[in-house]
């Protein structure tokens, strides 16, 4: 074994004996056989420990172990194969390109096939291998031939085999290494998971079949035509029945069209015929431009709300089945989204297919990232070293070529993090030469030198509307372009907060073209202890911990309230107006379609229930156009507070969603909720256990609320700390912002309650206190003011901060607790959770729900639940109500034991139900990234006032 055999694993070549690069096509009328299935697999802990004895038929490989391709070994074996990694943008192995570790794993994989019964015969044309991917590098055999190696390992890679083919006993052989030269080019911020996590394929080749074809398919909005021309390798005709299209490759043809649009995805079924094939064709006619500064397809400038997707799943990792790809695709239409970045790859290509089928705008991005480097300041940064470019300029082409017939893509993007250098200006001079119906971005690019359109991420709201008023400056070809957000929104736990206010932004400033929230998916693995593990949970040496859980959807694609918020916030239709006279005024605000396809209705709410409703009827508006409509007379005007609550629904079935699918919403209020008045006529009294007060019990020493009509109750008292949630704790490269260390330093989460006096009186019962932590000088005056009527209970809470406080508080309210509670019926915001700055979503109406539910179940588990702008609530046999409106939450542990919990497996019910009722709540924001909440969103230490009114009626 000469180290000689394992050189290529560090050549910064892309491979050898790799086809060129072509168009991707799911099926045609020629053969294919697909090997996915169960795999041999051998692994060994370094890319030398075997030779290639193993790639000769006859090498017996029947104890190996199995392995299921496609799919990634350390997933598979219960850890006997190994365990993923997880880091952000350390590279997990010493920076000295482009050599990697002796330690690399590497999968011998072996598969055994025959040929079917019904495939051709072996002289009948070719035969070619493919392999959509693999990671990180692979070196291949058929029937003991070497065909030749390859690395990028989100891409296809094809290899001739027609002369090596037998009708039986075919040997596939395929040597995988975790580590190569090309790992230096894919340090995403994602799990390192090697393997073939992609289909192999072989397909037949029959004589005078398509090679690769490029198909061609403009819109002219002027003229309502579609212009249509297919370039192909092997000349033949092109049908598209449904357009009276019958030309040659190379020819062209004009017919009026129905244009693709991500809202109006008209595709047109065709096929390209050669001599020996008829591929099916997909044809979306769009043009897209760069003109007057922005980005307009089919003549219009259109508005990304965006999501970046990886490819998730929490048992499979990267390797994900066709009915994942489509529920991606459901959930994200289902959710008002209508734009993806691949981020930072290109994906499964039938990923592509779905988003030409239901609509989506796609910026196909490249697997090309370097993040790494930056930890030196970017020195020997393989985009800018001659000796890769030959590798940079092979993925671009093997992205472009796969991928440019999906109408869906109409950005094509060169990467992420990879700083700067000649090896991406060569990517992008190859791209615009080879593709100049579409875009080119990247984001590192700040010059946009090389790129179509100005990109940022996670700038903070301010900047983004100093770049909307163009008084950002930069270069002069800057200036000329508009702007996306290729990353905002940084989705990590509970949050993301501001999206409402980067939409407003958005929606003001025409050379803000929208953006792309970070990320679609939690990428939690399955773990049997643990429930998601993240980072660290395998033993890894380095690691970025649950930064790799900062999707809308947890890893088992249940949507979280920051996709519940995005999906109000981006709604496709604006509904505003004044509950009190009756109007609403509906604006559309798709960029492409008219609202024919959806219904209005209305419904007259009085304390939250339903007491009428009815249907709107909206003219069938054109973008951007609005109409302002009356609602009828308000069954009853005055009392008990009332609103209404407009809905748009889809009148129709469509491919992503049933008929009556709530697109839009908005309340408007008529008559505003009247707190409960307590007049107090009850005066307290001493008794041997404490003070009574109305249906009350006190300690007379503390002034602590012990019982309440029987009711244990643990009594409420001023509570201002929450688990700090991931946007609290924020970004290790904001060591000045993040406020959960700032907080616990100035000791928010041990503050101590001072009983300075406990005073009844005539009226009611006064109990003063200062609330502080110890070693500082700051606190809260709090006084409890306790009144009754005989059967209710009222308590009037007021603070007053003392000494110098810089600091935002987490919370500001009471929390207290219950012995048994499981059902909760309120009158407020919900079904989800809300904070600040997070709380479009909130619709306020009566809701039920179990305590359990009520909990939301962030991977690293943190301060979550809060349901906004309760008026009141009931559970546990007591009943709130709020003046004014609260915030509420209930869980069956303490705070402290969410705040130490590193997996929701760590939380176990605890014998009383916890209960906060907060006057004010710190907004979200977006820090674990991005910029905090905004000032407006902040919870000032500022003398405050609020009161609770308690019962045992509920
Ligand atoms: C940005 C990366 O592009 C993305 O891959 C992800 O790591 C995200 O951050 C955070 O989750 S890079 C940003 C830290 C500048």
């Amino acid at each position: 074994m000469s180290l000689r055999t394992t050189a290529y694993v560090t050549d910064v070549t892309p491979g050898a004996g790799v086809l060129p690069p072509r168009a991707w096509y799911p099926a045609s009328d020629a053969k294919s056989l697909s090997l996915n299935g169960t795999w041999r697999l051998r692994r060994s802990a370094t890319a030398d420990a075997h030779d290639d004895a193993f790639a000769a038929p006859g090498h017996d490989t029947r104890d190996w172990a199995e392995v299921t391709v496609p799919g990634h070994w350390v997933l598979q074996g219960d850890g006997a194969f190994g365990s993923p990694i997880y880091t952000n943008h350390l590279y997990p192995f010493p920076v000295d390109p482009p050599h990697v570790p002796t330690e690399n794993p590497t999968g011998d994989h072996v598969r055994v096939f025959d040929l079917p019964k019904d495939w051709p015969r072996l002289s009948e044309g070719g035969a070619l291998l493919r392999f959509d991917g693999v990671e990180s590098c692979a070196r291949v055999w058929l029937n003991g031939t070497e065909l030749g190696w390859f690395t990028g390992s989100r891409l296809p890679h094809e290899f001739a085999v027609g002369e090596l083919l037998r009708p039986t006993g075919n040997v596939l052989a395929v040597r995988v290494h975790q580590w190569s030269a090309g790992s230096y080019l894919e340090d995403q911020d994602q799990w390192w998971l090697p393997g073939i996590f992609r289909d192999v394929t072989l397909l037949h080749r029959p004589e005078g079949s398509v090679t690769d074809f490029f198909v061609h398919a403009s819109y002219d909005h002027r003229t309502g035509e579609g212009t249509l021309r297919v370039d192909s390798g092997v000349a033949g005709r092109i049908t598209v029945p449904a357009l009276d299209i019958d030309i040659a490759t190379g020819e062209t043809a004009t017919v009026p069209v129905d244009p693709w649009t991500a809202e109006t995805p008209t595709l047109y079924d065709g096929v390209l015929a050669t001599p020996g094939e008829r591929v099916p064709l997909r044809i979306g006619f769009r043009t897209v431009a760069l003109e007057d500064g922005l980005i307009k397809v089919n003549g219009r400038p259109l508005l990304f709300k965006g999501v970046n997707r990886h490819e998730w799943h929490p048992e499979h990792g990267r390797a994900l089945d066709l009915e994942t790809m489509r529920q991606d695709v459901l959930l994200m239409k289902r959710h008002n989204i209508n734009a993806v970045r691949t981020s930072h790859y290109p994906p499964h290509p039938a990923f592509l297919d779905l988003c030409d089928e239901y609509g989506l705008w796609v910026i196909d991005e490249c697997d090309l990232e370097t993040h790494g480097f930056t930890e030196q300041s970017w020195r020997d940064n393989p985009v800018d070293d001659d000796r890769w470019t030959p590798a940079l300029l092979d993925r671009a082409a093997r992205m472009v070529e796969r991928d440019k017939n999906h109408p869906s893509v109409v950005v094509w993007s060169l990467g992420n993090e990879a700083g700067t250098g000649r090896g991406l200006t060569a990517m992008a001079e190859w791209i615009h030469a080879r593709d100049a119906s579409r875009l080119v971005h990247y984001e590192g690019d700040v010059d946009c030198r090389d790129t179509d359109v100005y990109s940022r991420m996670y700038p903070p709201h301010a900047e983004v509307e100093r770049i909307g008023r163009s008084l950002d400056g930069g270069t002069r070809k800057r200036r000329r372009l508009p702007l996306i957000l290729c990353e905002y929104g940084h989705a990590m736990g509970n949050g993301p907060g501001g999206l409402a206010d980067y939409q407003r932004l958005f929606e003001r400033y025409d050379r803000l073209q929208g953006g792309f929230v970070w990320e679609w998916i939690d990428h939690g693995i399955r773990h049997p202890e643990l429930g998601f593990a993240y980072g660290g949970d395998f033993g890894e040496e380095l690691h970025d911990g649950n930064f790799v859980c900062d999707g809308l959807l947890f890893p088992d694609r249940t949507p979280s309230p920051g996709l519940l918020e995005y999906r109000k916030v981006i709604e496709p239709v604006r509904i505003e107006g004044q509950g009190r006279d009756g109007s609403v005024r509906i604006t559309n605000a798709h960029d492409f379609a008219d609202l024919s396809a959806l219904t209005f209705t209305w419904s007259y709410d009085v304390e939250g229930e339903t007491a009428a409703t009815g249907t709107l009827s909206v003219p069938a508006l054109t973008p951007g156009e609005s109409a302002e409509l009356k609602l009828p007379e308000p069954p009853a005007a005055e009392g008990p507070e009332a609103r209404w609550t407009i809905r748009a629904l889809l009148a129709r079935d469509t491919p992503w969603a049933p008929r009556d699918h709530v697109v839009a919403w908005a309340q408007l209020p008529v008559t505003p909720h009247r707190p409960p008045a307590l007049t107090p006529s009850t005066a307290p009294a001493s008794t041997a256990d404490g003070i009574r007060l109305g249906p009350a019990t006190f300690d007379a020493r503390t002034g602590t609320l012990l019982t309440l009509g029987g009711l244990e109750v643990t009594g409420p008292r001023l509570d201002v700390w929450r688990a700090p949630t991931d946007n609290d704790e924020g970004a290790p490269w904001q060591p000045d912002a993040r406020l959960g260390p700032l907080w616990r330093k100035l000791g928010l989460h041990r503050m101590r309650h001072r009983v300075d006096a406990v005073e009844p009186d005539g009226t009611g019962l006064t109990v003063r206190t200062r609330v502080a932590p110890a070693g500082a000088e700051v606190g809260l005056a709090t006084t409890y003011r306790w009144v009754s009527d005989g059967e209710r209970l009222k308590l009037t809470v007021s603070v007053v901060p003392e000494g110098d406080w810089t600091l935002p508080l987490p919370r500001l309210g009471v929390r207290l607790a219950l012995p048994r509670a499981d059902r909760v019926r309120w009158f407020g915001g919900g079904p989800g959770e809300a904070y600040p700055d997070t709380r479009s979503a909130s619709r306020p109406a009566r809701w039920t729900a179990s305590v359990d539910d009520l909990q939301t179940p962030y991977v690293r588990p943190q301060e979550n639940g809060a349901r906004a702008d309760v008026h009141w609530a009931e559970l546990g046999g007591l009943r709130i109500d709020g003046d004014p409106a609260f915030w509420f939450t209930a869980r069956r542990w303490t705070t402290e034991q969410l705040e130490a919990a590193a997996h929701l497996t760590d939380l176990t019910p605890g014998d009383r139900v916890w209960i906060n009722l907060d006057h004010g709540q710190m907004g979200i924001g977006s820090q674990s990234c991005g910029p905090g909440a905004l000032p407006q969103y902040h919870l000032h230490a500022r003398p405050a006032e609020f009161s609770f009114v308690f019962s045992t009626r509920g």
